[in-house]
Order: structure tokens, then sequence, then C-alpha cells
């Protein structure tokens, strides 16, 4: 028996270093994992911090497939981002690379150490709109049709690149 496919979204992140070199290196890095392909992308987006500070980040999201469990497709993102030299000095402090999973299947995931859908997804232009490029008629499970929080985060800056 195989394991089974899920469709999985991930935010990519990046206000450190050559902060548009890290994003598109970690794309093609995302395509890499095992039992992963990369079935979409969305443009590059250039973002204010939002409850951080630093630069400007550069976002994106991917879509994968993968047959990846939801924990071993987190330790893979948390291994890439030690790859792209990652710290951790202090909560939302400028990163190389940050990578999140932002919906896993139409799961809910609730553990000591992940929350799916990201808990703050709904909230944040930087993930809903790359998001959104991708499939404009996706659902966020619990909580309704992604394009409904759009106006919610209209006051965010976020422009395409
Ligand atoms: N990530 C954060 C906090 N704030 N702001 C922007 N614009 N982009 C991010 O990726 C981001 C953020 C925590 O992970
Ligand atoms: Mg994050
Ligand atoms: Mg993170």
């Amino acid at each position: 028996m195989s394991a089974a496919v899920v469709t999985s979204y991930v935010g990519i992140g990046s206000n450190l270093g050559d902060a548009l070199g890290n994003v598109q290196r970690a794309i093609l890095r995302l395509g890499q994992l095992p039992g992963t392909r990369l079935t979409a992308q969305s443009s590059l987006f250039r973002t204010t911090p939002i409850d951080a500070g630093g630069d400007d980040y550069i976002n994106a999201v991917a879509q994968l497939e993968t047959s990846l469990t939801a924990p071993q497709l987190l330790q893979e993102l948390q291994s890439l981002e030690n790859e792209f030299g990652r710290e951790r000095p202090y909560q939302n402090a400028p990163r190389t690379l940050d990578l999140d999973i932002l919906l896993y299947g139409e799961q809910k995931i609730t553990s000591e150490s992940l929350t799916v859908p990201h808990p703050r997804l709904t909230q944040r232009a930087f993930a809903l709109i790359p998001l959104l490029q991708i499939d404009p008629m996706l659902t966020i499970p619990g909580e309704g049709p992604a394009h409904s929080f759009v106006p919610g985060v209209a006051g965010q800056a976020i422009r395409k690149i």
C-alpha cells in the first residue's frame, strides 16, 4: 500500500541576507523533499513586516503534493530553515528563511509543535494573497472561503515583484 498523497501549502518568507535569492532557492529545495512534488508556486511579493521589525520581507507560497505526514513535513521544513542559516535570537527576529505549513490537505491539526491551518493565515496578506493566487476557490478548513478574508487584510502593504 502506498502512502496517501496530500496537497499542502507552505508559506515562505525571508527578510535577511539575499531575501529574494533565499525564497527562490527555497522553492526549488521544497520540490526536492522526499516523497514530494512542487505542483504550483505563487509570484514573489515584497511585504511590510507585520508584528516584526527589520527589512521588508519577500514572501511566496508553494503548493506541494506530498506523501510526508504533517510532522515529517514540519521536520523537513525546519531542516531546510537550518540549511539556510536560520537563527532564532528572539521571537519574529529577521530571518534568512521561514517555512510555515499553512494548510495540509483538509486537515485540522493541533499539537504541541504544529497548528494547521496556520493560526494567523486569515489575518495576514503576505500568506493569504499568494495562496489565493494559486487557488482562488480555496477553502480554509474550519474557517470558510479564503477569499472572504481579503477585505480584512486590505490595509497591509503587499506588492507583487
Ligand atoms: N512573518 C512573521 C511575522 N511578520 N511579516 C511579513 N511581512 N512577512 C512574514 O513572512 C512575516 C511577517 C512571522 O513568521
Ligand atoms: Mg512565519
Ligand atoms: Mg515559522
